[in-house]
């Protein structure tokens, strides 16, 4: 692979109209920072180039919902989103934003570039205009049917089901997401950047030149231009933007994908005066961490635009991730199905390597995965704590506990002593050939592997045992366990920096360099190490639990919020309703159904007699809950048999839209067998 005399890594802009869930973190954020990390600890030189992605339709969407203006909007999650990167150790070198003046500069110059080189199309369309609302309808203001999938939730600009890329007018039954009026179609002028003149440069440059991209990023660009490029809109008709820079573009703005992949360059300007030699110099290696939604963005529109303008560097790679679920449902802002990572800091302090471990361990680096809370316990508890943990607890204590402290020489070493310490190398290999190929969940392994080895060492050779028969041999056996805890703070860094900085407080020892990785000499003899510190702690069942509930509630809510009611039943006759024998009843006894989740089985006493109902209500109602309880019972039902037990009755329940079930009974007690009508 080419040498290159600096490296140049960006992040995904994410948008400021929320928070960043684990979501955009496991597909993103942790790995650009474990790769940034390492390449800083290599000695390389490289920036970090990130920034809030603030223009664009869901930003108004989520003003006008609000009833705030669009930078009231950007200026609050921008705040927050910055300060829960910083909060989770993401070390970006410059985190700015698309509002900033630099930015609107920056993209207002390009795009001027581009339209002077006649680089641009012109062209009157007809796009959907809500008279109600007075607007045009780009991108999210407009869904309607996903023409290639069926998907009645499609946007404007993607079909967030199949992934398509779509044009407004190619949706199905229209509709503003605005006013929710049926749209009119109206003629407006937009520039278009016309991918086709560039589709023979990026076949050769993706498809010939980058064979070696991820198989989920190479086969999308292929996927893409093989269903031939079209020209795309690079303006807007919106009031929220960067104004379109040229004559007769009144009340017109730059597209949001147009402008935002600009904002690495504004970013760069902001962070150094040198930032061309970054962007423009062939001796640096430019690489985009993305999510799969933004392949074709970063890997075909955004360097054509940078062909087209002339002068800056291509990507090298885009080692973009798939998604990441959350307790095996999609994650959505708006149903407020995610785990926030502002909210995951405050209601776990001090675990902000656990989240990095558990979302490095399970990143969905080549499909989607899932993650689930019982599997975070887990990892703490049986990798973190059990192996990690205990090995560098143990290596300390026991020096302080037989050499106060003080790192012993070693005497005669065993073939045992030296076929752990050959480890050592091969294991520094392995790490940096994973991380040089964005495999960062391997990579975890093979560092967690240092800690791996410690903990056999010491279980095989057990130094506690032989203290006092042969002090000599503890010797050796410590310090070859202080030589693999100090390898194992080097190896650990780029992924969990925090117990890094705890393990070299630990050790008394300014963070040593990766070239030291590998080494058996990290701690010389006498030097006295620090006081011992515990690096995770055991997460409880009752720690998840709460976040489950919360995740439970959300779900309600959301439920509840988007709730309809059912539309009135035809008409029954006065004699219809007659017929029905509806008796309050008393339940006296209750117990689950076995093999079953929604059945109990109900002894009801009904007034007329004492009888068996079996009602699903087990996930409403405990046994326990149901019993003395008087209810409506619908009595003269035809028996059923269910479970291969005769149900008499019906319990009359009240469903509500979002699925919970209520008992209905009467106010205060009467008798059973008393007729409802
Ligand atoms: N704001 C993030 C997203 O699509 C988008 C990335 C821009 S990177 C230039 O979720
Ligand atoms: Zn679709």
């Amino acid at each position: 692979m080419k040498e290159y005399k600096r490296y140049l890594v960006t992040s995904a802009l994410p948008y400021a109209n929320g928070p960043v869930h684990i979501g955009h973190l496991a597909g993103v954020y942790i790995p650009s920072d474990i790769y940034v990390r390492y390449l800083r600890k290599r000695g390389r030189d490289v920036i970090w180039i990130c920034g809030s992605d603030e223009h664009g339709v869901p930003i108004t969407i989520k003003a006008r919902r609000e009833g705030v203006t669009p930078q009231d909007i950007v200026d609050k999650y921008h705040q927050i989103i910055k300060d829960s990167f910083a909060g989770l150790g993401i070390s970006f070198d410059i985190y700015s934003r698309t509002t900033s003046p630099v930015h609107s500069r920056t993209a207002s110059d390009f795009f001027r570039t581009l339209y002077e080189k006649g680089e641009f199309t012109e062209e009157t369309t007809q796009q959907y205009y809500d008279e109600e609302a007075g607007i045009f309808l780009a991108d999210r203001y407009i869904t309607g049917t996903c023409p290639k999938c069926g998907n009645e939730g499609a946007y404007g600009d993607q079909c967030e089901k199949c992934g398509s890329t779509l044009n407004a007018t190619d949706l199905i039954n229209p509709r503003s997401t605005v006013s929710g009026t049926q749209p009119v179609l109206r003629e407006t002028k937009h520039w278009y950047l016309p991918l086709d003149r560039h589709e023979a440069f990026l076949r050769g440059w993706i498809l010939d030149e980058h064979k070696e991209w991820k198989t989920n990023v190479y086969g999308q660009c292929k996927s893409w231009l093989d269903g031939g490029l079209q020209p795309r809109a690079v303006s807007r008709d919106l009031d929220w933007g960067i104004p379109v820079p040229v004559e007769g573009a009144e009340g017109k703005v730059l597209y949001v994908w147009f402008d935002a992949p600009i904002g690495y360059i504004s970013a760069t300007k902001e962070l150094t005066p040198d930032w061309e030699k970054y962007w423009k110099s062939e001796d640096t290696r430019l690489i985009h961490f993305i999510g799969k939604d933004n392949i074709v963005f970063h890997c075909i529109v955004f360097p054509a635009m940078l062909k087209a303008h002339g002068g800056y560097i291509l990507p090298d790679n885009v080692p973009a991730n798939e998604f990441l679920n959350l307790e095996g449902e999609k994650i959505s802002t708006s149903r407020n199905w995610a785990v926030w990572l502002n909210e995951y800091l405050e209601d776990l302090p001090g675990k902000q390597d656990v989240l990095r471990y558990v979302l490095t361990a399970n990143a969905p680096e080549t499909k989607d995965n899932d993650f689930t809370w019982k599997e975070y316990q887990a990892r703490n508890n049986n990798e973190l704590v059990a192996v990690l943990g205990n090995f560098v607890n143990r290596a300390l204590v026991l020096t302080g506990k037989y050499f106060d402290g003080i790192v012993p020489s070693t005497q005669e070493l065993t073939d045992y002593d030296r076929e752990t310490l050959a480890e050592l190398p091969r294991l520094r290999e392995s790490l940096e050939n994973n991380i040089e190929q964005f495999r960062f969940r391997e990579a975890l392994k093979d560092a967690m592997g240092f800690a791996r080895l410690g903990n056999k060492y010491l279980a095989d050779t057990e130094p506690w045992k032989v203290v006092k028969s042969d002090p000599d041999r503890v010797a050796t056996i410590l310090n070859i366990a202080l030589q693999i805890t100090a390898n194992t703070a080097i190896a650990i860094e780029p992924f969990m920096p925090f117990s890094a900085e705890k393990m070299w407080r630990m050790l008394n020892l300014e963070p040593l360099g990766w070239d030291m990785l590998g080494r058996a000499d990290l701690l010389a003899p006498a030097h006295r190490i620090g006081k011992p510190e515990l690096l995770f702690e055991k997460i409880e069942d009752e720690v998840i639990e709460k976040q489950l509930r919360k995740l439970e509630a959300a779900k309600a809510a959301n439920a509840a919020a988007n709730a309809t009611v059912d539309a009135q039943k035809d008409a029954v006759s006065f004699d219809d309703f007659q017929k029905m024998d509806i008796r309050v009843s008393r339940i006296i006894a209750a117990e689950k159904v076995v093999k079953t989740k929604k059945l109990l089985k109900l002894t009801i006493d009904t007034g007329i007699d004492t009888r068996v109902i079996v009602s699903g209500i087990a996930e409403h109602y405990t046994p326990e809950e149901l019993i003395g309880k008087q209810v409506l019972v619908l009595v003269n039902l035809a028996p059923r048999e269910l479970k291969g037990i005769e149900s008499r009755g019906m319990i009359l329940m009240a469903a509500d839209p979002t699925g919970k079930l209520t008992l209905i009974g009467p106010e205060g007690d009467i008798m059973n067998g008393a007729t409802v009508g």
